[in-house]
C-alpha cells in the first residue's frame, strides 16, 4: 500500500462489507474516441464482458453516440482485471480505447 488513503479507503470498504455483507460492485464502463473501430468494440464486449453480438452491437452504438457505455457491472478484482484486459487488447492492436471503473453506491 503506497500511501494512507488507499489504506483508509480499503478499511471502510471493508467495514461496509461486514455490515452489509455484500462485497461493492462496480460499473465499468467503454469510453468514445475517433479511432478504434466499430468491429473491434464489438469483439472486445463479445470476448471479455460475454456480451452476444446483438448486444454487443447495441451498446457499441450507445458509446459511439452518447460518448459512454456501460460494459458490465462486477466486484472490484474482476472489474479491475476488465479494465486490464480491454486496455492490453486495445495496445496490442493500436487503437486508443479506453475503459473505466466507478464503484456503485452501496
Ligand atoms: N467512434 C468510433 C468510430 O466511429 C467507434 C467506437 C465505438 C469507438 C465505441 C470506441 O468505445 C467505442 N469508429
Amino acid at each position: 500500500m503506497s500511501n494512507g488513503r488507499e489504506k483508509n479507503s480499503q478499511q471502510s470498504e471493508e467495514k461496509t462489507e461486514l455490515k452489509t455483507g455484500k462485497p461493492s460492485r462496480y460499473n465499468v464502463f467503454l469510453l468514445n474516441d475517433d479511432y478504434t473501430t466499430m468491429d473491434f468494440v464489438v469483439n472486445i464486449l463479445n470476448r471479455i464482458f460475454g456480451k452476444n453480438i446483438t448486444e454487443a452491437t447495441q451498446i457499441m452504438l450507445q458509446v459511439h453516440k452518447k460518448g459512454v457505455g456501460l460494459a458490465g457491472v462486477y466486484p472490484k478484482e474482476i472489474a479491475e482485471t476488465k479494465v486490464e484486459a480491454v486496455h492490453r487488447m486495445a495496445r496490442d492492436n493500436e487503437f486508443p480505447l479506453k475503459c473505466i471503473m466507478e464503484k456503485k453506491s452501496d
